[in-house]
């Protein structure tokens, strides 16, 4: 099971390596509501995530590299690693 928390508008960690296929939860720690969204290809999206709540999304079963933002908050990146 991985882990990302938001925290402070950033994504802990920002580049969270993962295996294919594996869930991932992701913790809100600020007030404001955040999301976790690939950039390209619909490859997972969260949804909003409000304020002091969770979400599990599953990683992209194709060993990879895909960026994220949060769509609220475009300047909160990351990178997901499948492998
Ligand atoms: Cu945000």
């Amino acid at each position: 099971m991985g882990l990302i928390t938001m925290e402070n508008f950033a994504f802990s960690p920002a580049n969270p390596q993962v295996r294919p296929g594996e869930k991932i939860t992701v913790v809100n720690k600020d007030s404001a509501a955040h999301t976790v969204t690939a950039t390209e290809g619909n490859a997972f999206d969260t949804g909003s995530i409000p304020g002091g709540k969770s979400r599990t999304f599953t990683a992209p079963s194709k060993v990879g590299e895909y960026a994220f933002v949060c769509t609220f908050h475009p300047n909160m990146k990351g990178t997901l690693i499948v492998r």
